[in-house]
């Protein structure tokens, strides 16, 4: 997976640029990096700032836009009027969300975006956004409301979706009894509220960390409110952590995220690029999952709760991913582990002989089993035909294979289930027979 961010360098590492990448990072997302001004500044003060030439800022984006797919983008500081155009020109008439973080000021008190920008900020950056995720003081500049309440908050909101923002997340209103600090998010016409304990401190980055993260979960196709929360989540834990690095304000820390939900979601989206891949989804669509060492049970296996379905000539993912997402495909990975614990991944695809054939023509190991000799007392166990099929399947045999398929049996598809160490060696067994 693949996400941008325009955003201004910041020498310190904690937000700007250098925070996104590290945000990026953390979600086992390949980050692009767009430069539109540099700063001067460390965790106690900001020296300087010059924006970077908006031709040049047009070149970069021109540079990753036509080698790279992209999944989301994110835009952060934009300092004068000139970067503005610039970014509007060349993402004006495209079609991949845009996380728009609105940046006017630095948290050492430096300004990020020149006073006569703002106009055209509002103008052309604003409705280009899928969503804006201002701060406070940020979403009272950008809406003219003074914000006291949650129903300032929800009007601040709405005023910024009039404006063209799709959505809106306004962060941190602090108005509720006790230390409790709220997040609102308006998603088309509905609201949704978070909240979460007030932090001591202050810090530095974790703005830019979660609109980098909630870019990042966007862009794993997460549902937009479930994308916030994960973000947000990301985002507390990261300023829980923040350490003390120079002699000024604390650094966000980003934790690393779940390695076995970084490995597959990335291997999902690269699955779902491969070329012709439509023609091997199943009636039944297809799941892909990934368990951790060692896995006792469903709840061990991450999957998509939905699946990976066929729409025309073009496979999306419908559903997150969730430990226990998946019955079938899990089942066979569990069975799989048992006997050999060096395989943790599977997906399913549609059974055809040709399939069959090119695998074995690539050198792949090839076993299978006959659901029509499946035990008559078994058959009636629900969820226990998939264990059944991969022991007799894998019952003789001393290494793993790397194919186990049945043709079926009356009213179930016949199918064909790809295994591997982890999801990329799933993928690259995938590569072999998919044309
Ligand atoms: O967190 C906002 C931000 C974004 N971009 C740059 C920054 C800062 C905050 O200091 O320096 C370059």
């Amino acid at each position: 997976m693949n996400i941008l961010t325009i955003a201004g360098s910041d020498p310190s590492s904690g937000a700007g640029i250098q925070g996104d990448m590290k945000t990026f990072n953390a979600f086992g997302t390949y980050g692009l990096s767009v430069v539109t001004a540099i700063t001067s500044q460390n965790t106690k003060r900001f020296l300087d700032v010059k924006p970077v030439m908006a031709s040049l800022v047009k070149s970069q984006i021109k540079s990753v836009l036509e080698d790279f797919h992209i999944d989301a983008i994110k835009i952060g500081m934009v300092y004068d009027n000139q970067t503005i155009r610039a970014i509007h020109s060349e993402l004006g008439r495209i079609k991949i969300p845009i996380i728009l973080d609105p940046i006017f000021k630095s948290t050492t008190g430096g300004d990020l975006q020149m006073k006569d920008a703002f106009a055209d900020f509002k103008k052309l950056l604003i409705p280009l956004s899928y969503i804006i995720t201002p701060n406070m003081q940020e979403a009272e500049k950008i809406s003219g409301i003074k914000i006291k309440s949650l129903k300032d908050m929800r009007n601040a909101a709405k005023k910024i979706q009039k404006m063209g923002a799709k959505n809106v997340i306004i962060k941190g209103g602090h108005f509720l009894s006790g230390s409790k600090i709220v997040d609102m998010l308006l998603e088309n016409k509905k609201f949704h509220t978070f909240s979460h304990d007030r932090l001591k401190f202050e810090n530095h980055g974790g703005g830019c960390t979660f609109s980098a993260s909630l870019c990042a979960n966007i862009a794993r196709g997460k549902k937009l409110s479930e994308a916030v929360d994960a973000a947000r989540l990301f985002t507390v834990e990261s300023m829980k952590n923040a350490a003390k690095i120079g002699s000024g304000l604390v650094i966000v820390t980003h934790a690393k995220g779940d390695e076995i939900e970084n490995g597959l979601s990335c291997a999902i989206s690269k699955f779902c690029s491969i070329d012709f891949i439509y023609k091997h989804i199943p009636e039944c669509q297809t799941n892909f999952v990934y368990s951790t060492s060692n896995p006792l049970s469903l709840n061990d296996v991450m999957g998509l709760e939905g699946r990976i379905v066929k729409t025309g000539k073009r496979v999306t993912v419908a559903g997150n991913l969730k430990y226990g997402g998946s019955k079938h495909v899990a089942s066979a990975v569990l069975e799989m582990a048992r006997k050999f614990p060096s395989i943790r991944s599977s997906l399913n695809l549609k059974y055809d002989s040709i399939t069959i054939k090119r695998a074995i023509s690539k050198g792949l190991k090839i076993s299978s089993y006959d659901r029509n000799t499946e035990p008559p007392k078994n058959k009636d166990k629900e969820g226990s035909t998939i264990s059944w099929g991969i022991k007799k399947a894998i019952d003789r045999w001393k290494a793993p294979p790397d194919i186990i398929f049945h043709t079926g049996d009356f009213g179930k598809e016949a199918m064909i289930l790809i295994f591997g160490k982890n999801p990329e060696d799933v993928l690259r067994k995938t590569l072999k027979i998919a044309t």
